[in-house]
């Protein structure tokens, strides 16, 4: 390989999000999700009071994303659907029709200008009558889940090849069930966070084993899920800073991908959290566990491993403390941060940090062995300007970096995904922050969607598989 080119057959792409992009948020018999409720609230926790509820208009504009998608030359686009606007109750008695016809049109766009649809079942949207019932941190939502991903298996399946489960499980449960950032903002550190990833990791199994009994053999797809979190650099090369460094790796990615690769839970999550449950005088350790059926069961339930990638944070292990505290940060026994002079974005957690994506990966290929990876998202914040230099370069040098762990560290990875591709709500930052290759005017009632440096830098990446003019 040339020093700057990619694989021939190596796919590029971009992505977005259902809430985070479509609007229509109570049109055509789309139920309420916890966005909807989230966001509508008083005093909203959004900046701005901003919501989703017209975002980019994807709804009505989806020809002209598929159009935008064309210019940047996009081999794929992922994108993700609205449970609420397929099921409205949440439940499979009653699909909406107009909500799978909405899907099925952009898919067949799609189809029709050549571009790759790469199909997230669940990226944060939750129909809000299953939250009533507890969301994930009751396990009924493991078999709404199956019926959810059946529903979209049947409908759009002969379409659609590449499939993912769920969009960064830590976020779901960490960020929505421990920081009580994100929605449903439930404050229930080193409980209710993993309830909900034990819950989540049963329903994509399962929804994993129901695509193998029942749509496999016809349709043929791949089934993953994405996980993220930062690269977690040791602070200091001590023996210390290593261990607490592996130990976060482990509580953050290992929760989640260790189980679908090993079955389980790592082993110093469950040791960390069993020991401080105990001083806790807890009799069972919080960390609910898998029975011996079930770490059969979730074995080897992935076709492909998606990652987000954004940052890096530093490590080390935690001083001081109660005991009474939960959590990850606690029970990791560990404390990560990020030096004030490293190269910021809009995002007061994104800095940019390029050696940290090679890390990350040489990481999660030594880790799960055999795994294909594909990088689900990957990008930067500014304030939404059209000569967005900043962010041309974030991806040129985080993709030379990925291009390295490709070739000299083996890594297999055989897509990458920019986020995103427009700007569009950025969750409780609202449209504050910027993350698009096309800028969007949000107050033009077709929101107009425009190409910035970045885009035209990006179409020539996916023309050529070239991070220069030539190779
Ligand atoms: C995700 C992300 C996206 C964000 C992006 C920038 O979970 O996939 O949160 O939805 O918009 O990561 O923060």
């Amino acid at each position: 390989l040339n020093n700057r080119r990619f694989p021939q057959d190596f796919m590029f792409g971009v992505a977005t999000a259902s809430y985070q992009v479509e609007g229509a948020w109570n049109e055509d018999g789309k139920g309420v999700n916890i966005w909807d409720v989230a966001t509508h609230q008083v005093p909203s926790p959004v900046v701005n009071n901003a919501t989703g509820d017209v975002a980019c208009d994807s709804y009505h504009q989806y020809k002209r994303d598929v159009a935008i998608l064309k210019e940047i030359g996009a081999d794929f686009y992922r994108f993700s659907l609205s449970w609420s606007r397929i099921l409205p109750s949440g439940f499979d008695d009653k699909v909406n029709k107009a909500g799978v016809k909405y899907y099925k049109n952009l898919i067949k766009e799609l189809r029709a200008n050549n571009i790759t649809p790469l199909v997230t079942l669940f990226h944060w949207d939750l129909p809000q009558s299953l939250q009533d019932l507890g969301g994930f941190q009751n396990d009924i939502i493991i078999d709404r889940f199956v019926d959810f991903a059946r529903v979209c298996f049947r409908e759009f399946g002969e379409d659609v090849q590449y499939w993912m489960t769920f969009n960064e499980p830590i976020s779901i449960c960490h960020v929505g069930y421990a920081l009580a950032t994100l929605a449903p903002q439930i404050n229930s550190p080193g409980m209710g966070e993993y309830l909900c990833a034990h819950n989540l990791m049963r329903a994509h199994a399962k929804a994993y084993r129901m695509y193998d009994e029942e749509f496999r053999s016809a349709q043929n797809g791949l089934v993953g899920i994405d996980v993220n979190g930062a690269w977690y650099e040791p602070s200091t090369n001590s023996s210390e800073d290593i261990e607490a460094s592996e130990t976060l790796m482990q509580f953050t990615y290992g929760c989640y991908a260790h189980p679908i690769v090993h079955g389980d839970y790592p082993e110093v999550m469950k040791k960390n959290v069993a020991r401080r449950s105990a001083l806790q005088g807890y009799t069972r350790s919080r960390l609910p566990e898998f029975t011996p059926e079930e770490i059969k069961y979730m074995t080897g339930t992935y076709d492909y491993i998606g990652v987000n990638i954004y940052t890096t944070e530093l490590v080390t292990p935690a001083k001081g403390g109660s005991i009474s505290e939960m959590g990850i940060g606690p029970d990791a026994q560990v404390t990560s941060w990020q030096p004030e002079e490293w190269e910021k974005s809009s995002s007061s957690w994104l800095k940019v940090v390029p050696w940290g994506a090679r890390k990350l990966l040489q990481w999660l290929g030594s880790n799960y062995k055999g795994a294909r990876f594909i990088i689900t998202e990957n990008g930067y914040s500014d304030d939404g300007r059209l000569e967005d230099d900043a962010r041309l370069s974030y991806y040129e040098r985080y993709l030379s970096k990925i291009r390295d762990a490709i070739e000299f560290d083996g890594v297999d990875v055989f897509g990458y995904t920019a986020w995103s591709l427009m700007d569009n709500f950025e969750w409780m930052r609202g449209y504050s922050e910027k993350f698009g290759l096309y800028q969007v005017d949000f107050n033009s009632p077709n929101r107009t969607r425009t190409p910035k440096k970045s885009a035209k830098w990006y179409a020539n990446v996916t023309r050529t598989k070239c991070l220069v003019e030539t190779c």
